[in-house]
């Protein structure tokens, strides 16, 4: 009984067990015991153990304390700056996931129709001959780039690209399409790379589309707090009233879509009052005329019409923000698959942000610091018949080379053109739960002629596929080294030692590509043990190794500030490019031009995605401490407009948008913007393999149309309008 799966770790259990962690995070002695000692006493003997948490991409610094070869608890480590001394709940959930009874044993062959959910247990050995067998064929008939290959935020994910690059398969595709691409791309053709926001020292912040005391994102969700607790003063527009609505100096519940215009008129104000300073922008700034020319018509008055918010605030924002400048920021933003025009979104952000020269210096965006990892090479072979380019290579002007677009990849199968794709290679990631309309993902694997997923559980993704291996969870892996950088915070190199061995019959995906490798006479290319990969990685850092042992965290004392002094930025100017001379180039764009958005048609709504602090996109939602906390997903809907569908708060609604449908209840909140409705994502299953959650909720993700960035083709998920009803009880 799924009911009974919950109660074996209760959340009271939790709740006690997470005060405790709180109460060590601030009173480090108790903590700072040496690891790897042996506890004493009359119990059995505990261990310490240093690891970094997986539950989501931060990585955030721990200790596991192992009792007789169980992990029993999870404490930050209070060395690891990055996270502040911090595990979230769902970090300390971790245990959680290591020990869920649905974790996936064995490999699995499909038997049946794909997606009946029939499998039967196999052999890894009759499981890596299979795939060895799939690829060889898959290669020799639709050439090597006929397999893509989509890995998750994983330490191990390089290994997946390296296979991929050894295998000779040049279609491969991570998460980062369906998240930060767009943004990622505005930043660096403005600065010449991507910047990190030094939230602790900034005195100001405009924040948009960004719920970071939500949407955690170490240090900078931490740093937050404690910049406000100093005084920084938080503008926060969101057309939800999320926590850090709750929190701010300031909430605006903008219209969906128009922050481009709130942000235009910002930079009007700062250039009509000359709020700048000259000398930063002459000597390091191109484009400020063309600038100046380019918001002469985007007057607060223009943008209150378009943002819903009052020409008076937006003025005085822009007198706020640049007093503060340049310990102040337009905070760059995260997940950025919002709409067809994000690039451009994001560019009008990083423009403010250069206009008053928050940037390489404390409290405005920071260069990205040296960790200094080395990365290991590889002499990748030639194939002579592979294709010129990746298979959506054109579909977009500024793919990135390494991540392409997961959305118009997913034509490209559907269509077979350029050339068919028939074989897929997916490690920890859950494109069926995670990418705009499910219903194409689905379409896009029936497709396929081979398809393998690497989970620790049965994803929906994992449950269309012909072959499912079983991985080890963070707590189980030896682990490449990594490099993180948090801003002012760190730039540090972490790792992972397994805390406890691999349970089951789990393999890490090192082992299977290495085990493929073998198999496909490209074993020179695995030609070391993960130990070996990381001394070569650590190579240029003596004393790193130590560190890692001693303190589970290597830091480099890089310089911070003013990396820039003597630096010319990688634009085409050597300036930081207000004006973007290659997208004039290339016909798009060189500043930001405004498009308003659409406003939903009569009796629809604009459907948003968004997080909770308690659950990770699509792989917290079954774990049995997470789910006390979020059981299922809801539709957040205003008051005004329930009561105009005569729904009441609880109620069981439909909801459909052209791409499909699904039933949930309604949470009526005035939390939201009448014209907007929000669901989490990650429930509405459909694989029989998550089973607190199957039956719960419904899939924001089948919901969603699938539309795209046009400069990135990264997914732009808010352009769906979707219809709401009331079901009967
Ligand atoms: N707890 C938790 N933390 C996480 C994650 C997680 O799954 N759970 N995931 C991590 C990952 S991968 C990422 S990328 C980051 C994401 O970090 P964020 O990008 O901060 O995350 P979201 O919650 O998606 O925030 C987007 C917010 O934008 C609002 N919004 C929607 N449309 C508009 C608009 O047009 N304008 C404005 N101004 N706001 C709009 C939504 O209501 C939502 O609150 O979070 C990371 N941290
Ligand atoms: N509706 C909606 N869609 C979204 C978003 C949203 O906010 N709303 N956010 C977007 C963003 S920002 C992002 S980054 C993407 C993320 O999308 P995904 O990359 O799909 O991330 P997850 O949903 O976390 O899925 C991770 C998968 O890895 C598995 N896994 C977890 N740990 C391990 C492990 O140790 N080993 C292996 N092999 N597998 C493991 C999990 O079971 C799960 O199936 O989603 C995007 N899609
Ligand atoms: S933010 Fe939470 S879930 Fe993410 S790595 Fe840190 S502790 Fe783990
Ligand atoms: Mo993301």
């Amino acid at each position: 009984m799924t009911a009974d799966r919950g109660k074996q770790l209760s959340r009271r259990d939790f709740l006690r067990a997470a005060a405790a962690t709180a109460a060590t995070a601030f009173g480090a002695p108790a903590l700072l015991r040496p690891v790897q000692a042996a506890g004493s006493g009359p119990k059995a003997a505990w261990e310490s153990r240093f690891s970094a948490c997986d539950m989501c991409f931060n990585r955030c610094g721990l200790i596991a304390r192992v009792e007789n070869g169980t992990v029993v608890k999870l404490d930050p480590n209070p060395k690891f700056t990055k996270s502040r001394g911090m595990l979230c709940a769902r970090g300390n959930a971790g245990i959680a996931q290591l020990y869920d009874p649905d974790r996936l044993k064995y490999p699995l062959l499909r038997v049946g129709a794909r997606g009946e959910g029939g499998f039967k247990r196999i052999s890894w050995d009759e499981a890596l001959d299979l795939a060895a067998s799939k690829l060889k064929e898959l290669g020799d008939t639709y050439t090597r780039c006929g397999t893509l290959f989509t890995a998750g935020a994983d330490l191990q994910s390089q290994f997946v690209s390296r296979f991929a690059e050894a295998y000779g398969s040049f279609n491969v595709t991570s998460h980062e399409s369906l998240c930060l691409l767009s943004g990622t791309r505005a930043f660096l053709d403005t600065f010449g790379e991507v910047p990190f926001p030094d939230v602790l020292n900034s005195r100001y912040i405009v924040m948009a589309g960004a719920n970071r005391l939500e949407a955690l994102v170490t240090p900078d969700s931490m740093d937050l707090v404690t910049a406000m607790q100093r005084g920084c003063k938080l503008v926060y527009l969101d057309p939800r009233f999320t926590k850090t609505a709750a929190l701010a100096t300031e909430w605006h519940a903008i219209r969906p879509g128009s922050d481009m215009a709130f942000m235009l008129a910002l930079a009007h104000v700062i250039i009509r009052e000359r709020l700048y300073d000259e000398a930063w922008i002459s000597e390091k700034v191109y484009g400020l005329e063309q600038l100046a020319e380019h918001v002469r018509p985007h007057t607060p008055e223009w943008a209150e019409a378009e943002t819903g918010i009052p020409a008076a605030d937006i003025t005085r924002i822009a007198r706020e923000l640049a007093a503060a400048a340049p310990e102040a920021m337009v905070y760059p933003g995260r997940r950025t698959s919002d709409y067809t025009d994000s690039t451009q979104i994001r560019r009008s952000f990083a423009i403010v942000n250069a206009l008053l020269g928050n940037w390489d210096q404390p409290g405005g965006l920071l260069g990205a610091r040296a960790v200094g990892l080395r990365s290991v090479p590889l002499d990748a072979p030639w194939y002579d018949d592979n294709p010129p380019e990746r298979v959506d290579g054109g579909m977009a002007p500024m793919l990135f080379e390494h991540d392409g677009s997961f959305v118009l990849t997913r034509e490209a199968v559907l269509s077979g053109k350029p050339y068919p794709i028939k074989g897929w290679f997916v490690f920890k990631t859950n494109p069926m739960a995670t990418a705009p309309d499910r219903e194409r993902t689905r379409a896009m694997i029936e497709k396929l002629d081979f398809m393998v997923v690497v989970d620790i559980t049965m994803s929906d993704t994992a449950y269309m596929a012909d072959l499912v291996l079983p991985a080890p969870s963070y707590l189980e892996r030896l682990d490449p080294a990594s490099g993180l950088q948090g801003s002012s915070a760190c730039a540090c190199v972490v790792w992972r030692d397994p805390v406890v061995p691999a349970l089951y019959e789990s393999r890490p995906v090192f082992d299977i590509v290495k085990g493929l490798a073998a198999r496909l006479g490209l074993a020179e290319h695995f030609d070391f043990t993960v130990e070996q990969y990381r001394k070569r990685q650590l190579g240029g850092l003596p004393g790193a190794e130590q560190a890692l042992v001693k303190d589970g965290v290597y830091y480099n004392p890089s310089k911070v500030y003013g990396l820039y002094d003597r630096q010319a930025h990688k634009t085409l100017s050597t300036k930081i490019e207000i004006f973007n001379q290659r997208y004039a180039q290339l016909g798009l764009d060189p500043l930001p031009v405004y498009t308003p958005p659409k406003n939903p048609p009569a009796g629809r709504f604009r459907l948003v995605v968004g997080r909770d602090a308690t659950v990770t996109q699509s792989s917290t939602q079954n774990n049995a401490l997470l789910h006390e906390f979020t059981p299922e997903n809801t539709l957040w809907l205003h008051p005004d407009a329930a009561r105009g569908l005569g729904v009441k708060d609880g109620d069981m609604v439909l909801v459909e948008s052209v791409v499909g449908k699904g039933e949930l209840r309604a949470e009526v909140t005035a939390g939201i913007r009448p014209d907007t409705v929000y669901m989490l994502s990650g429930f509405g299953v459909l694989s029989d393999g998550l089973s607190l959650i199957k039956g719960r909720g419904a899939s924001i993700n089948a919901l969603l149309e699938s539309g795209h960035d046009r400069i990135t083709g990264n997914a732009a998920m808010h352009e769906t309008f979707v219809t709401v009803s009331r079901r009967a009880a």
